[in-house]
């Protein structure tokens, strides 16, 4: 298909110079709402395909179901669509049947944190070497911007229209505790710091978790006075604190806010090395 030439009314798309971006379409497009942050997260993981040269069949994608489902399509890499909560037990299948491939999942915190949390729970324990990036919107954005465990406090969604009661789960500290050994946090006001992190995280071996902070202007903003996306970007931004300056700060001092950095950093041994291992054991004993 052949594009319409630029002019002030179609200028030219930051995309459009990468090298895989809209190729499975033939044009480079994108279909979040204006100012979602999703656009910008699959542009930076646009970067780490081509800095890295990565080899696509080494790197597929797998995603659950929720607003983020879609940034692979913008991305070169295979797509696995599974079910909204299930990318982990499809990459941990792919993974532990191809030790050479480092499945990367796309969650929602909806997804990932409600229906999903028992997979990442388990995945972090066994310490698969899967890379899974969690789209941290505060909301269900998908299905109309319920409260997902997420959302702040005292913060508005669709079915919390005077304030959410319940306390929102911190998906670094459950990472942390259940074994991940790379752990992370950025948002969508560090993307050079989150590309770092990502190419780390595909390197990693064993389970690397990046919990990406990332606006939602249609629901999370609306239902939060933030009428602009650019709001919601500058709320997330003046919330996020660097681990080190966090260490000071008290309890009070850090609700609501985003801690960003890397927090865990710690090998030991991937599950997929361990089941070689063990069919090679096996194998050996049945001679
Ligand atoms: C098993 C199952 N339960 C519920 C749904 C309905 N559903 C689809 S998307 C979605 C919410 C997605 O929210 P989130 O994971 O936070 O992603 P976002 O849309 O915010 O990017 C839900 C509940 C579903 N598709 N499948
Ligand atoms: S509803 Fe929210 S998360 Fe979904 S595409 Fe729109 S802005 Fe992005």
């Amino acid at each position: 298909m052949s594009l319409p030439p630029y002019t002030p009314e179609r200028p030219r798309h930051p995309y459009e110079d990468m090298p895989y971006t809209g190729r499975k379409f033939g044009q480079a497009f994108h279909l979040f709402c204006r100012g979602c942050g999703y656009g910008a997260i699959g542009q930076l993981l646009c970067r780490v395909f081509k800095e890295e040269r990565l080899d696509e069949k080494k790197h597929p994608f797998i995603v659950g179901v929720g607003c983020y489902s879609i940034i692979p399509l913008i991305l070169p890499g295979r797509i696995w669509m599974t079910l909204h909560g299930r990318t982990l037990p499809v990459a941990t299948g792919i993974k532990l049947a191809n030790p050479d491939v480092t499945p990367i999942c796309l969650a929602g915190d909806g997804d990932n944190l409600s229906i999903g949390t028992n997979h990442f729970v388990h995945a972090c324990r066994r310490n698969i070497g899967i890379v899974l990036i969690m789209l941290h919107n505060n909301i269900y954005g998908m299905t109309g911007g319920q409260a997902a465990p997420t959302t702040p406090h005292g913060m508005n969604a669709t079915t919390a229209p005077y304030g959410f009661l319940e306390t929102e789960f911190d998906a670094v500290s459950l990472a942390i505790s259940a074994g991940a050994t790379y752990v992370a946090r950025w948002t969508t006001a560090h993307p050079r710091q989150f590309m770092k992190s990502v190419k780390k995280a595909i390197k990693w071996k064993g389970f690397a978790f990046i919990d990406m902070v990332s606006q939602c202007p249609t629901y999370f903003g609306r239902k939060n006075d933030m009428a602009q996306p650019v709001d919601v970007f500058n709320w997330i931004k003046g919330n996020s604190i660097p681990i080190n300056k966090a260490e000071g700060l008290s309890p009070e001092e850090l609700q609501g806010k985003f801690i960003v950095g890397e927090f865990k950093e710690s090998p030991r041994e991937e599950l997929s090395e361990k089941y070689i291992e063990l069919i090679k054991r096996a194998r050996e004993k049945k001679k």
